[in-house]
């Protein structure tokens, strides 16, 4: 028999032994902060798994959540962990068009929005057969919390194998709608535990937190390893590089994705004093640039640590923290690369026909370990698809180790835009511009851009007749699609080019339209 594994048992016995001590410093935007102790992270998580408890649900029922980030927001994950439930975070940013979507396919029980949303959530929540909505706000408003407070505080986690589910995360699809890519229990502890031992996390260790909370770098990178290492976080509902600058005393760690490195390296304020508290810089969810690499180390004098993951997956590769055996010993933090398969990670560049390449060939990374999910909810054969026949997951991403055994990501097979951390897939928008008036066809890649390091570029071939304005098309998507996705540039153009098979050449128009923000500060 599976031994019991409930990912919140595992968070919570490694809480310290003072459990009167802060857990989390909330700060908010004028300076003001609000301390939680892992008593009450304990309780607050507690009453809402005793509410979610109360609905009486089957294991495996899906709690969907769209709200603002906030110190009970993080209780209300952990909650649906401990009640044995499929948590199922949203960005804040998705549209009604976006939630209906999510909603429909992943059918929860309970939906928790923001209460400003209430009315057009609950109303797609119900049609898609959700028994309960409930509202929380980022100031403690809401049913959500007005409902647990009649409850208990405390609460006896949902025992659950290894293999039960513990989230399911939305991640678009190169062609078609998202999917839900289905993480257990067993794969978000395994991942986290490694990253906790692989950077060397120490007691008295304090992370900032000022990521969002509905994808993976913000929830369970950052939560679990703060949470098994007893770290009290310094939290921050929205990021702010002067804040976040201005705590760099106070703290050892900080995660970060590449937008945020270059936004710091913005204030005059970041200097080696403000960062010789630290212990640790982080990044990923996006290549880091070697030219920030290196401004990072002028500036501060740390060499930011650049790791490598996926939604499928969690976290694959990392640079190293301190000598890793495997590699002999090495320790050296290499920009340009994203470091060393994790323990329990296995990693291979394979070829076309999925044999493995010597070190230094390019081709696909493809992987496999304890931390891999096993599919995508309610779609059998995308999963076959995405899996080899020897069963290694293809990431999509083609890379190449060298003979020292550091991986580097040199691009990507999947159509896939990567701004400011945050995933655009260029088929989305594609498939909603040819919708709107006027649009005959068109194409959307990515391009460099100095703050988000890549930004969206839509090419617009008009219908005979029409001459539809860029402006008014960008302001259309805008209207049903979350912000980030908005293409930040959109040129009508005559004709798409196309290779002989007729597909269209995104690579030269990533050419014609490569500078377009290159002069931008
Ligand atoms: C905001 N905007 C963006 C983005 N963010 N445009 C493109 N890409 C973005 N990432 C747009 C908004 O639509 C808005 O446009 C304008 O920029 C300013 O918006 P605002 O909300 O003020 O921006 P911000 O708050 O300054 O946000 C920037 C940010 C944020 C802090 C860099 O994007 C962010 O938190 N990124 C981190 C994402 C993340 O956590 N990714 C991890 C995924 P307008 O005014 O026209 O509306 S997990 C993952 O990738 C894997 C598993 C991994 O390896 O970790
Ligand atoms: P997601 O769909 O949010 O899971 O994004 C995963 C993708 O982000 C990966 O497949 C990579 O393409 C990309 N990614 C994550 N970390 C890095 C990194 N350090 N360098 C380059 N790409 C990264």
């Amino acid at each position: 028999m599976d031994r019991p594994h409930n990912l919140f048992a595992a968070l919570r016995a490694a809480f310290p032994a003072d459990l009167d001590a802060t857990a989390i410093e909330s700060i908010a935007p004028d300076g003001s902060t609000r301390h939680y102790s892992w008593a009450e992270l304990d309780q607050a998580s507690a009453r809402i798994a005793n509410l979610l408890d109360a609905h009486g649900l089957e294991p495996g029922a899906r709690v969907a959540v769209q709200v603002e980030k906030s110190v009970e927001a993080l209780a209300l994950y952990l909650a649906t962990l401990r009640a044995g439930l499929v948590f199922l975070p949203l960005n804040t940013a998705y549209r009604s068009s976006e939630i209906e979507y999510f909603l429909q396919d992943a059918e929860p029980a309970v939906v928790v929005c923001t209460p400003a949303a209430f009315s057009w959530v609950s109303r797609i929540a119900f049609q898609a057969g959700t028994q309960a909505v409930y509202t929380l706000g980022d100031d403690q408003s809401g049913s959500l919390l007005e409902r647990a407070a009649h409850h208990a505080g405390t609460h006896t986690p949902a025992p659950c194998g290894a293999d039960a589910l513990a989230a399911i995360v939305y991640t678009s699809g190169t062609t078609g709608r998202s999917k839900g890519a289905m993480l257990t229990h067993g794969n978000l502890l395994a991942n986290a535990v490694t990253l906790k031992d692989y950077w060397g996390w120490q007691q008295g260790d304090v992370l900032i937190h000022a990521l969002p909370i509905f994808h993976v770098h913000g929830l369970f990178v950052a939560i679990h390893a703060a949470l098994l290492g007893a770290s009290k976080m310094l939290w921050f509902a929205k990021f702010d590089p002067a804040a976040v600058v201005a705590a760099l005393p106070r703290a050892t760690v900080f995660m970060g994705v590449p937008t945020l490195y270059v936004r710091m390296l913005g204030e005059a304020a970041l200097t080696r004093a403000a960062a010789a508290n630290m212990r640790l810089f982080i990044s990923g969810s996006a290549p880091l640039l070697i030219e920030t690499f290196r401004a990072w180390q002028e500036r501060t004098g740390h060499t930011i640590l650049e790791r490598y993951g996926m939604s499928e997956t969690t976290m694959l590769t990392s640079n190293p923290y301190g000598p890793d055996a495997r590699f002999g010993g090495q320790d050296e933090r290499r920009g340009g690369t994203v470091g060393f398969p994790l323990p329990g990670v296995d990693l291979r560049i394979a070829g076309a026909t999925d044999q493995p390449l010597p070190a230094g060939e390019i081709g696909s990374i493809q992987v496999r370990g304890a931390s891999v999910f096993g599919g995508y909810w309610r779609m059998p054969e995308k999963t076959a698809q995405e899996f080899t026949a020897d069963g290694w997951f293809r990431t999509g991403d083609v890379g190449q180790m060298d003979a020292r055994g550091y991986v580097h990501i040199v691009g990507r097979s999947k159509d896939l835009i990567i701004s400011g951390g945050y995933n655009v897939y260029p088929a989305e928008i594609e498939s909603f511009l040819n919708e709107l008036p006027g649009v005959a066809e068109s194409a959307v890649v990515g391009v460099p851009h100095p703050d988000f390091g890549e930004v969206g570029v839509a090419v617009v071939v008009p219908r005979a007749g029409s001459r539809p304005q860029p402006a008014e098309l960008l302001a259309a998507l805008k209207a049903q699609l979350a912000n980030f996705k908005i293409p930040k540039h959109c040129v009508l153009v005559s004709e798409l080019p196309r290779n002989t098979m007729g597909k269209v050449q995104k690579n030269l128009l990533r050419d014609a339209y490569g500078g377009l923000f290159s002069t931008i500060k």
